[in-house]
């Protein structure tokens, strides 16, 4: 069934039957929604298997050069829906299904997300996995199989409560187990010095092991037939010991190994944009990248004979400083098991490895103290310690007696590793991921490394795939994009740019509101059935979500909404065009006032929802476990996108760009990628207000902001800042938002109260803006017609040409 004329509805039908017989001794009528959704998921699952092997036949043939990306974090979502579209059977299954009275709908909402990464960061190496099996690049994702994911949030009494992610338990019809490719991993003990004809050879000895077993999961091009494959790592204990034996350290050592085992893979580290810092984070870093390291020398060793070429057929992006520990395990095995000389072996490693920086937030930064890392892989410690002795050589000799760079460049320093220079020294290409974040990094943040070797650095700017965020997401907005332009826009968004000579055409702005209006029905739906609460999808739908985080400010939002509050009490006549202002935003588990925040705009909401006086003229929606699966549903809704991290802050964003995509109007600072989508759109066509990149590093530079300024001056502001404190919003605790009114009033870390004036008439304009109907759909539609650039696919051709220098296979 994988082409739409081959499509056989019966033959569909019978395997569906079957594979309910087979899997639940049940017939079609008898079977559970989850039971329908596994028989499903293994209809197609058998229609993308002779795909996957022979795609991986051809690159063994064809011999071509393999991107191996290698990332902490995998936000799949859901797969079901989007192998169904990549295979071009959506819409044939859904129909087959249709006559069987069931709902495709339905059915895919029986899968769980597949939530292996926090936000931004993981998303994209999702996306980046789909472009590159759509573009026919070879290539693997690898990562850890983290059994539970991204924590379940709830919402009661208003607060975030994290509930675990139990996303296996039916069991993931989609992975396959690869047992035979199981490896070893070692931690801890001590080193060795052996002596191997006349070699010194470095044994680790002690150590305690798990076994690292891949599970492997397809990734379906979009109508080419090439299924890449995400490798996910899960552990195992290595030795299944002998119960008989009375050897005490053996026993002990034995329940030690399960143990670690068992704690490997449990859980994925909630933090974005934040370093944890834990013993566990490390091993999972080392246990997936070892794994990883071990199984592609190994498989390239099986079709070639000369080590010393490594790099021409294998590239490993590191995506953020996570998998880093890779640059020292490869030169490890390169040096200790293929037996090269330490210069030959940096070469290769060098050739090898290439890092993207994703943040610029101090705390992301990951430093590991010498003394843990040196204890849990004590022989990759020492290999550091080469790297960074000859590392600083090569800055003496670069810049004769400044021990100032020395301090400020060195891989070991200050009894740390500092894992973003190790991951600069040991690879070949250092990227930014969205301009101004790269010329942030070059201007400041690694000028030193920029200064001292400029042709690492390069930007790829970030982009999202349209297979899922539009296709998938927007079935409507898809199919009338479709017929107005031709379906090239699929695998080439570019073609999107044809859209622009409908968006003075009355009928077709109609058009395009009109499904705009059904999106937001369908969300107004889903918040009724989930929030209990009517909106009104006439109103705008102001959308911010994402991570929760103080640079992203959700904060500045939730206070401008309690500023309109103000506003229409104290003029109830206020001529307003209605707003719907919905959230969605997980806080990470140990922030505390991230989730204060969420506590603030649950109180808002209710206090404004429940307030009869306002005419429904303004609505709050937090909506609950923000994921993967309902943001497409609120992409689609959305008619403003909130982008309003403080300037310099937000590396890139994506969220930005699904926006744009589904035709929202974007609200924001001059940041990330924002600067890049005005570019694309016209700053006439976007809403842009505060301070630049450039002011905010003034400030921040000369320490001459004082928040109180600001809250002396401002009525309007100091209005709202005392109704943190005085009870307004939680009567029967006044002192509930102390935090966050002492944040902002001490030090304003993140210049809320500064861009508050221009944030406000920002939104003015929007009021303004959305009763012109008709100019308002003709800027809606541009926002579609100018995404082109925003396909993941663009992004990853710049990598494939410029950086990985990858060849598409041909099947
Ligand atoms: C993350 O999601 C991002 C950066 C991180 O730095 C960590 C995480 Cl978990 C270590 C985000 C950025 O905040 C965002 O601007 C960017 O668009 C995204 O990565 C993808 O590059």
């Amino acid at each position: 069934m994988i082409k739409k004329d081959t499509f056989d509805k019966e033959k569909f039908k019978k395997e569906l039957e079957s594979n309910v017989r087979m899997l639940f001794r049940r017939k079609l009528e008898e079977a559970t929604p989850q039971q329908i959704y596994q028989a499903v998921a293994y209809s197609v699952k058998d229609d993308i298997i002779d795909n996957w092997i022979e795609t991986h036949k051809a690159y063994e043939k064809q011999d071509k050069k393999m991107v191996y990306y290698m990332s902490m974090e995998f936000l799949m979502g859901r797969a079901l829906g989007n192998n169904m579209i990549n295979l071009l059977c959506y819409d044939d299954v859904r129909e087959t299904l249709e006559e069987l009275g069931l709902d495709l709908n339905l059915i895919e909402d029986q899968e769980p997300d597949a939530a292996l990464g926090n936000g931004g960061l993981g998303r994209l190496a999702a996306c980046f996995l789909d472009s590159l099996a759509t573009l026919g690049y070879p290539a693997y994702g690898c990562g850890i199989r983290y059994r539970y994911g991204m924590f379940k949030q709830k919402i009661e009494n208003g607060y975030q409560v994290e509930v675990p992610d139990n996303w296996l338990k039916y069991g993931n019809p989609f992975e396959i187990k690869r047992d035979e490719y199981a490896v070893e991993v070692k931690f801890g003990g001590y080193v060795d010095v052996e002596m191997h004809n006349g070699r010194q050879k470095f044994v680790q000895k002690g150590y305690q092991s798990v076994r690292a077993v891949p599970y492997d999961m397809p990734i379906v091009g979009y109508g080419n037939h090439i299924v890449n494959t995400l490798r996910i790592w899960d552990a195992e204990a290595i030795n299944n010991f002998n119960l008989d034996s009375f050897d005490k350290g053996e026993y002990e050592k034995a329940v030690e190994q399960e143990n670690l085992a068992r704690t490997i893979c449990e859980v994925l580290y909630p933090n974005d944009n934040h370093m944890a810092g834990k013993e566990l984070r490390l091993k999972q870093q080392y246990f997936f990248i070892s794994a990883s390291v071990q199984r592609a020398i190994a498989k390239y060793k099986e079709t070639h004979d000369d080590i010393r070429k490594f790099h021409e057929k294998v590239t490993f992006q590191l995506n953020d400083t996570h998998p880093t520990v890779a640059v020292a395990e490869l030169m490890r095995i390169l040096v200790d098991e293929e037996g090269l000389e330490w210069d030959e072996a940096w070469e290769i490693t060098r050739k090898t490895c290439a890092y993207t920086n994703h943040t610029i937030m101090a705390e992301a930064l990951e430093k590991w103290p010498i003394e843990l890392f040196s204890r849990l892989l004590p022989r990759v410690y020492q290999i550091v310690e080469e790297i960074n002795r000859r590392f600083v050589i090569e800055i003496q000799n670069k810049y004769p007696g400044d021990q100032e760079k020395i301090r400020k460049m060195a891989i070991l320093y200050d009894g740390q590793v500092r894992m973003a220079h190790l991951a600069i020294a040991g690879s070949y290409s250092v990227n930014g991921v969205a301009r101004l974040h790269t010329d942030i990094l070059k201007k400041r943040e690694l000028k030193d490394f920029y200064e001292m070797m400029p042709e690492k650095f390069n930007n790829k700017t970030n982009g999202i795939t349209q297979r899922r965020f539009l296709l998938h997401g927007n079935p409507l907005l898809a199919s009338w994009v479709t017929d107005k332009i031709g379906d090239d826009w699929i695998t080439n968004l570019d073609h999107l740019k044809h859209l622009k000579v409908y968006v003075d055409d009355e009928k077709c702005q109609q058009e395009f509101m009109n499904i705009k209006y059904q999106n937001k029905v369908r969300l107004a739906k889903y918040i009724k059935e989930h929030n209990g609460i009517d909106v009104d999808p006439r109103s705008i739908f102001d959308c911010q979500v994402k991570r929760l985080h103080e640079y992203k400010r959700q904060l500045m939002n939730i206070l401008h909404v309690m500023y309109l509050y103000n506003e229409i009490k104290a003029h109830p006549d206020m001529d307003i065009v209605p707003r719907t202002f919905i959230f969605g935003a997980k806080a990470a588990a140990g922030y505390y006032t991230a989730k204060l925040t969420i506590k603030l705009i649950n109180a808002v909401a209710d206090k404004i929802n429940n307030d009869p006086s306002i005419n429904g003229k303004i609505k709050v929606v937090f909506i609950e476990d923000y994921r993967v699966s309902n943001a497409e549903l609120i992409f689609a809704a959305a008619d403003v996108s909130e982008q309003i991290s403080t300037a310099s802050k937000e590396a890139s964003g994506t969220g930005n760009m699904k926006f744009m995509l589904n035709g929202a109007l974007t609200l924001g600072t001059m940041d990330g990628a924002n600067v890049e989508i005005v570019e694309e759109v016209g700053k006439e066509n976007a809403f842009i207000f505060g301070l630049s990149a450039d002011q905010i590093m003034e400030y921040e530079k000369n320490g001459n902001y004082n928040p109180r300024d600001v809250y002396n001056n401002n009525q309007d502001v100091r209005q709202v800042l005392t109704q943190l404190v005085n009870g307004f919003y939680s009567p029967e605790n006044p002192e509930l938002f102390r935090a966050l009114y002492d944040a902002l009033l001490e030090k304003d870390t993140y210049f809320t109260l500064l861009d508050f004036d221009s944030y406000k008439e920002a939104h003015n304009r929007i009021d303004a803006a959305y009763r012109d109907e008709e100019h308002w759909a003709r800027t809606a539609m541009l926002q579609t017609a100018s995404a082109g650039k925003f396909s993941s696919d663009r992004t990853i051709e710049e990598y494939a040409k410029e950086m990985w220098h990858l060849e598409k296979v041909t099947l």
